[in-house]
């Protein structure tokens, strides 16, 4: 459903090498206006799959980074119930990164050659998750905010073109939906506690909103793929609405409580947009680059789970094969 349709790197330059006929194309560019899905055994643009490929890849690195965060509050849960419900989100996050590997698997790069990109600093992943969870206010935020505009964006991009990366985005966002309900009860129950929980929330709130700002990306002008992602119907909203979108859903339900956000000049114009201070998009390109808080810290712990599981892998490999070929 997700990776099924499994292309190797070789038949990938294949496929890519009938592609510069300008018919061919028109008629894809075409089929996509209408809405149609892409399939992986479908004649794409190169760089329609060199595209998906980097997007979806940097999702799925995003998701098993995303885990890390949350995954070190595990053992500090205040209590039986909350401990539960993080243990299941941070198993459903892993679990949303194999199904974006599988997706992106059938654009043919192979998932070791991921996994690699990743650990070598060549591919990125979500700038929000090189930010420490400090306290288990942190662990709120990011329950209810990181998932929420994560699902704004989503939910967005799993109308998009390419068939595979839809499907595994209506999956995941049935489960992220779950996950914000459970941010949102611990966000609100912080919210209404004693004024050291408020004024914990207040300070993971405020260490969060500019990280926030950054994750829909650079603004339109200065973004390099949004407008041929958006031709080709990958992304059906640009960041700036997508940031927009989520100030709408999300500021109201954080004033209501009673909470501050940390910007004077935050509010809603006439027009129905949003403006804020300039978010310092020189810290946000620090931080996708390697320079963020705990990249090094990420990358460590991933690159140990990388080398103890190496025998796990090489267990399960057939003989014949260079990598271990998904299943599903
Ligand atoms: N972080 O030209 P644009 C989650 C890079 S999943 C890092 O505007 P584009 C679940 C961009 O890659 C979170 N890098 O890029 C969860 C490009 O660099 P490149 C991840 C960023 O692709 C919740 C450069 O800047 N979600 O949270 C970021 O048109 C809780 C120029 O940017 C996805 O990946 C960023 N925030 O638009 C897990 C969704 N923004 O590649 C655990 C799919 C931009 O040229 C706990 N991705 N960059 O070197 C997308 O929708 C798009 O890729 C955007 C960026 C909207 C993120």
């Amino acid at each position: 459903m997700y990776g099924n349709a499994y292309i190797s790197p070789e038949e990938a330059k294949q496929m890519q090498s009938q592609q510069d006929d300008p018919k061919q194309l028109a008629l894809f560019e075409a089929r996509v206006a209408k809405g149609e899905k892409v399939e992986p055994g479908d004649w794409m643009p190169t760089d329609y799959r060199k595209q998906l490929i980097r997007m979806i890849e940097q999702h799925a690195h995003s998701e098993i980074v995303g885990a890390l965060p949350e995954g070190t509050w595990i053992t500090r849960a205040p209590n039986f119930r909350r401990k539960l419900a993080l243990i299941a989100k941070v198993q459903d996050e892993i679990g949303h990164g194999q199904l974006l590997y599988s997706a992106a698997e059938t654009l043919g790069k192979t998932r070791e050659q991921m996994l690699a990109d990743l650990l070598s600093g060549k591919s990125k992943y979500s700038n929000v998750f090189n930010y420490p969870a400090k306290t288990w206010a942190d662990i709120a935020v990011i329950g209810f905010l990181v998932d929420g505009a994560a699902i704004v964006n989503q939910v967005i991009n799993s109308k998009g073109s390419y068939g595979p990366y839809c499907r595994a985005l209506e999956r995941i966002c049935y489960e992220e939906s779950f996950h914000l309900k459970q941010g949102h009860d611990n966000f609100v129950y912080l919210a209404t506690g004693t004024p050291q929980q408020r004024n914990m929330l207040q300070e993971a709130l405020n260490r969060w909103y500019r990280p926030l700002l950054h994750f829909f990306g650079p603004s339109d002008k200065a973004s390099q793929h949004s407008e041929k992602l958006m031709k080709w119907r990958v992304k059906l909203a640009s960041n700036d609405d997508m940031r927009n979108q989520f100030l709408d859903q999300y500021v109201p339900k954080i004033l209501e409580l009673d909470l501050t956000l940390p910007d004077p000049n935050l509010k809603k114009n006439d027009a129905g947009i949003w403006e804020f201070s300039d978010p310092d998009w020189d810290e946000f390109k620090r931080v996708i680059n390697g320079d963020g808080p705990c990249n090094a810290e990420r990358l460590a712990v991933r690159r140990y789970a990388e080398e103890a599981g190496r025998w796990v892998r090489n267990a399960l490999m057939r003989k014949e094969e260079k990598y271990v070929v998904p299943l599903a």
